[in-house]
Formats: C-alpha cells, structure tokens, sequence
C-alpha cells in the first residue's frame, strides 16, 4: 500500500517513522510518504491561505496550491482522505474497506478549512474517490493527528502486520461489535485486588462466556448504539439474559431498551 500525506506541517506526521508503523515501512508493507503543502505554493511567501469569501473569522486554505499538489499525488488516481470535524465518523469499518487500496492521499487542513471546490473537483475523477471523515466530536487544529489515526488504524490491518491475527478478531469494536472484555496477568492479588477466579480456572468454555459476559455488560453499560446495532441472531440464550440485566429486551426481533 501507499500511503501520501500532504501538510504545511510535515514534521508533525514524524511519529510515523516510529514503532509498529515504522516497522512496517521498513519492512516494505506500506510506502508513506509526506508532502509539505508549500512546496506547490508558487508566491515569494508561500502562501496556501487566504480571506474567506463572504467574511467571518480565519484563513481558508487556497484551492489552486491544493489542486496542483493533489494533481501530483493523484496522478494515478487513489482515494482521497480530507480529515474534517464535519466529516463522517471513522469506525473500524471504514479502516477494514481502507486496508484493501492500493493507494491513498490525506490532505491535512489547517485554519478553517480547505476551500469546499477541492473535494468537490476530485469527487469528479473517475480514477479517484473522496471522503471526508471525522475522529469524533471534538475540534483539532488541523488534520494532522486525524491523519496519524487514519494511518495507525488502516496499516495494523495489512496482511502481514501483526504477528497474532486472532488479537485483531476479539478487540474492541471488531466483528462482534462489542467492547473489549477486560484482561489481567501476574501478580494473582495488586493493591488489594484480586484477578477474577474463573481466568485462574483452566476452563476454557467457562472463561470464553465469562469474557462475552464481560464485553456485553460492559458494552450495555457505555454504549447503548453498539447495542441497538446488534443482529439479535448472533446472540444466545445467556448474551440476551445479560443485557436483560443492563434492560434490554427483544421486542419484534430488534433489540430494545427498557423505558425508551
Ligand atoms: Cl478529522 N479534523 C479536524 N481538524 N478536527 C477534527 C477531526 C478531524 N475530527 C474531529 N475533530
């Protein structure tokens, strides 16, 4: 895979070079390359910004250095990654779908935003698709770390990049759609607390329901979606008695909260 990113400041995308991403470009499973925006700026100043149009407060960053260095980057086409707060949410599907392209370029904004016509011209490309995408609800000064996320989250995916695949089916926000049960190792008792006796009992179905009850009550206690989201198919008889305790119910095989 290729992986470009485009910034004015490049030197914020260096914890790329480090730990298990780094690993995996030095051993050849994915090409990261980042850009400086101001090498295509073509002023004495290099500038990328500018004044909006229609007033209010900050810079906008310019379409036309934006499209001379997407026509670079792009110019073999790849999916196009603008991090944004009003984009929609990265979830761990959109990583998965991710993982499978051969090629994609996150242009990272700062200021208030990238002038609207540059997704709206490359959306246009047949040889190119556009998202815009969000990590949560909360605003960063720029793309940067959104793009540090996009790219941790995609690259653990490569065929090849993690040693245990099995550890990538049972975390949180997997195939299960549930949270993560909660682990434990040696010492048996820290700080007055004991490790649950069962995970010390070498049964290996009682461990594996004590985990799933574990991941459903924990799952019904902070996040209510991912339980609406549920298939009511993949649940047994001992994961509905579970979230009948947190106050769900099936009602016309949905799932259903208790009061709601
Ligand atoms: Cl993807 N970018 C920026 N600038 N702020 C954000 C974000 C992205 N996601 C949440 N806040």
């Amino acid at each position: 895979m290729r992986i470009d990113v485009v910034s004015i400041f490049p030197d914020y995308l260096s914890p790329l070079e480090l730990s298990l991403v780094g690993k995996a470009r030095t051993s050849g499973l994915v090409d990261v390359r980042v850009h400086d925006l101001r090498d295509w700026a073509t002023d004495r100043h290099r500038t990328v910004d500018d004044t909006p149009f229609g007033g209010g407060a900050g810079m906008v960053m310019r379409p036309d250095v934006w499209g001379t260095a997407l026509d670079d980057v792009l110019a073999d086409g790849g999916h196009l990654l603008v991090p944004t707060p009003s984009g929609t949410p990265l979830t761990q599907r959109t990583a998965e779908a991710l993982a499978h392209e051969p090629h994609l370029v996150i242009a990272c904004g700062r200021y208030e935003g990238i002038d609207a016509r540059v997704a709206a011209h490359y959306a246009t490309r047949p040889d190119v698709t556009v998202t815009e995408y969000s990590i949560g609800d909360y605003v960063l000064n720029g793309g940067e770390v959104a793009a540090l996320v996009l790219v941790e989250a995609v690259v653990r995916l490569l065929p090849g990049f993690v040693g245990n695949p099995e550890s990538l089916v049972e975390e949180s926000h997997g195939a299960a759609g549930l949270l993560e049960y909660p682990v434990y190792t040696k010492p048996p008792v820290w700080a007055d607390l004991e490790v649950p006796e069962v995970l010390l009992s070498g049964h290996h179905g009682r461990i594996a329901r004590w985990r799933r009850d574990e991941a459903l009550a924990r799952t019904a206690s902070l996040r209510s979606d991912l339980v609406a989201a549920l298939d009511v198919a993949d649940l047994d008889a001992r994961d509905l008695e579970v979230l009948a305790e947190h106050g769900w119910t099936v009602l016309d095989g949905e799932l259903s909260l208790r009061g709601t």
